[in-house]
């Protein structure tokens, strides 16, 4: 069912300019995916197309919807109404899920952050939440964030309710064991920001993997959130190094809410293109790291951002702008996946998001010749002038394969891709 939804939507002509999921994917990531804001997506109908594509956006986490003061605002009465929004349209549109976040400091309702409790109690009350929030998701999520920022901004770790109570970490491999209790089958993440400087956040955050591991709890994954600055992002590399630390200790890594935001606005025209290559190393670091499995922006367009809310005068951070065209990062990131996807071969089984808890391998069949250039396992001498099938590249720095679409044409998408259309 998911194979026919998947190439009906490979067909469908809206799909036909929307890639970065399709390319993240032949680039050898599971997806590319963004967060969804909860009431853009019922009231911005041009919003709601771009979300609901597939091809663009593989995978869909909730802005705010699954939170716990959205999900148990009082104590033991769980709502799901907010959160069932990301996880109806990832189901109708073929796109995988991540759910965000169980155990966090923030957006915690005052009955949980405010009280007095003894560890007991406070046991209690994480397992009545964990336990039904993700049992209500149970068999959507590819991951829960089941820890969200618990690494304070010097290194330290983060004061808060659950810190106070437990006098300590031991909340977290709580956390994580009663997570798998609740949902054995979905990746349990710790989520944080400013991991990608290599600093003593990361440094902290290194020790919480190694103490959860110590522990004998579970932990699946490391969501670096990426909220990152115009001009101060770190290069390719050092994004690289920054996440080989945490798959160095078996887990795998992901972007899981990437925004680069100008510090102030309006920000020249220099500055966007500044932009797209800080996007792009983001991205990048993520190709060059084996198990960094996918890359998701906070918010596509400019139009609905968390930023200017939060830090005044600047914002400008995301692929979109306000009015939903493409910016210059836009491009950049797509070339960046394009650069490493591999040419789709003749009759190929793509990894493409599933409905699940794990991205769905689908099979689609394409009618391209292949041609010799394109197997680097092959002579070019005795290629035959090959045909490119409908969807598949014909262009592009780097691209030596066919550039004849047959009855298509081959239009151009970026500097490293074009595509028969
Ligand atoms: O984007 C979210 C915004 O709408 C909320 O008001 C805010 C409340 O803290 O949370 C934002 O999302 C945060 C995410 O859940 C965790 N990492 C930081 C994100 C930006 O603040």
């Amino acid at each position: 069912m998911h194979s026919k939804t998947l190439l009906a939507s490979l067909l469908a002509p809206a799909a036909v300019s929307a890639v970065l999921n399709d390319l993240a994917v032949r680039a050898g990531l599971k997806y590319f995916g963004t967060a969804l804001g909860e009431s853009a997506v019922s009231s911005d109908a041009t919003y709601a197309s771009i979300v609901s594509d597939n091809t663009e956006f593989g995978q869909l986490v909730p802005e705010n919807g699954m939170k716990w003061e959205s999900t148990e605002r009082t104590q033991g009465v769980f709502t799901f109404a907010s959160g069932d929004i990301s996880a109806n349209q990832a189901k109708k549109n073929g796109q995988g899920l991540r759910c965000h976040t169980l155990v966090w400091h923030s957006q915690l309702p005052s009955w949980v952050s405010s009280a007095t409790w003894t560890v007991d109690a406070l046991t209690a009350v994480m397992e009545a939440h964990i336990t039904n929030v993700m049992g209500h998701y149970k068999g959507q999520c590819y991951s829960w964030d089941v820890v969200n920022e618990a690494v304070g901004d010097d290194g330290n770790w983060r004061s808060s309710v659950f810190l106070t109570t437990f006098n300590g970490t031991d909340y977290i491999p709580l956390a994580f064991n009663l997570a798998k209790a609740a949902d054995p089958d979905t990746k349990l993440y710790f989520n944080d920001y400013n991991l990608e400087y290599n600093g003593a956040k990361t440094d902290r955050a290194v020790e919480l993997v190694k103490l959860v591991q110590a522990a004998g709890a579970p932990i699946d994954g490391v969501g670096f959130q990426g909220h990152l600055i115009v001009g101060s992002t770190p290069g390719r590399s050092s994004i690289a190094t920054a996440l080989q630390r945490f798959t160095a200790l078996g887990v795998e890594v992901a972007f899981t809410e990437l925004d680069i935001r100008h510090g102030s606005l309006p920000a020249p025209a220099s500055a966007y293109v500044t932009q797209g290559d800080d996007y792009a190393n983001v991205v990048g670091g993520c190709l060059d790291t084996p198990n960094c499995i996918g890359v998701t922006v906070w918010g596509f367009t400019d139009k609905y951002s968390w930023i200017p809310g939060t830090f005044s005068g600047q914002g400008d951070a995301l692929l979109y702008d306000a009015d939903f065209n493409r910016k210059a990062a836009w491009t950049s990131v797509s070339s960046v996946l394009a650069a490493k996807a591999t040419p789709a071969p003749a009759s190929t089984t793509s990894s493409a998001p599933g409905c699940g808890s794990t991205f769905a391998t689908v099979t689609v069949t394409v009618t391209a010749t292949v041609s010799a250039s394109q197997d680097p396992t092959t002579s070019t001498s005795s290629a035959p002038a090959a045909t490119q099938s409908h969807y598949g590249q014909c262009g592009g720095i780097g691209y030596t394969g066919p550039s004849n679409c047959g009855s298509y044409t081959c239009k151009v998408q970026n500097d490293w891709y074009s595509q028969c259309l």
